[in-house]
């Protein structure tokens, strides 16, 4: 695997979304909109893409200091260009590729076990969300990590929302499909890309519904417009670009269990001590650090989430 260093430059967690970047960023936004200067700042192409995100206004979101870190944040240069996201190709460099992903209008679907299922747009869905900005570990199954300040709701909002019923068990989330424009579509993956998660993780306050990363509307390469983070568990949990969530009663087939069942399970909680059948998963490359260092089980959130877990230990809780 290649080895980035960070750069002098670069941030850390302290720096992320300061207050001042905040201020200063909202007063640059006013300037260029008030002297209609996005065509005539050529300079500033990305503050010209954050203005056409016509969510822009709402970041950065206040911080909730809850959720402490261990280590600094990845670079957002590290952690934007090396990702995974097999819509637009197998390898890690879908930076530019990803950028076919149209992502207006954007619509949600929300179904089955539902009081009422219905339609609803990105834009007026996080009109009704509680954005907040909380700083993640991110473990990937192919024992690699980063640590990224994500922008989002709580799943339990969107939950709450919904209205599911009481017969619901499950929720299952799915990724456009679209192989026009996603290339990677066409090859012989079980598309579209599936997840799924218990009511009971779902609900749990960790589960964040994620629209933004680092004090931004969500790049596409990061799977803008939607996508899920659950951070005890692997990141193949972490489904991308959502367009359909479904309150179900069974639990669903999801998208690696089924192109790989010998590898990936359902419940993939992270835990340094059960290796993936082809490498251990006891430690972790860190992104942007040139280090490795030791696992944690649930990846170091076993405080919020360990009890979800009581009374299946039967189950392959960590595959
Ligand atoms: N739709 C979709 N979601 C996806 C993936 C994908 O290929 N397609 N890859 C998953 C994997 S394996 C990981 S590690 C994370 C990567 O997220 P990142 O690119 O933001 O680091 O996205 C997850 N979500
Ligand atoms: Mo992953």
């Amino acid at each position: 695997m290649n080895i980035i260093r960070r750069k002098g430059w670069e941030i850390r967690e302290s720096q992320a979304t300061p207050e001042s970047v905040f201020l200063d960023r909202r007063a640059l936004m006013r300037g260029a909109a008030f002297a209609g200067a996005g065509s005539l700042l050529p300079g500033l192409s990305s503050l010209a893409m954050a203005q056409a995100d016509p969510t822009a206004a709402m970041y950065p979101a206040r911080r909730n200091e809850l959720y402490k870190l261990d280590r600094d944040l990845t670079p957002e240069a590290t952690a934007s260009h090396y990702n995974n996201f097999y819509e637009f190709g197998l390898s890690k460099n879908v930076f530019s590729a990803a950028e076919s992903l149209k992502t207006r209008p954007w619509m949600v679907k929300i179904d089955g076990l539902v009081e009422k299922a219905r339609d609803v747009g990105i834009d007026d869905l996080l009109k009704a969300m509680p954005l907040e900005e909380r700083l993640y570990r991110h473990r990937c199954v192919e024992a690699w990590s980063m640590t990224v300040p994500w922008t989002g709701f709580p799943l339990k909002a969107l939950v709450d929302f919904a209205k599911p019923l009481s017969s619901a068990k499950f929720i299952r989330f799915e990724t456009f499909l679209d192989p026009k424009m996603a290339p990677g579509q066409r090859s012989f993956f079980p598309w579209p890309y599936v997840e799924a998660l218990t009511m009971a993780e779902a609900v749990n306050d960790m589960s964040l519904m994620v629209t933004g990363a680092y004090g931004k509307p969500l790049g596409k390469t990061f799977g803008a417009p939607l996508r899920l983070h659950t951070p005890w568990k692997y990141g193949f949990k972490h489904i991308k670009s959502l367009t359909k969530i479904s309150f179900v009663e069974k639990r669903p087939e999801t998208f690696w269990e089924t192109a790989g069942p010998g590898e990936y399970g359902f419940w993939a909680n992270v835990n340094p001590q059960v290796p993936h059948p082809r490498w251990s998963q006891a430690t972790e490359e860190v992104l942007g650090t040139g280090n490795r260092r030791p696992t944690l089980l649930f990846n170091g959130y076993g405080e919020f989430v360990a009890d979800l877990y009581k009374g299946l230990e039967k189950e392959k809780l960590y595959i």
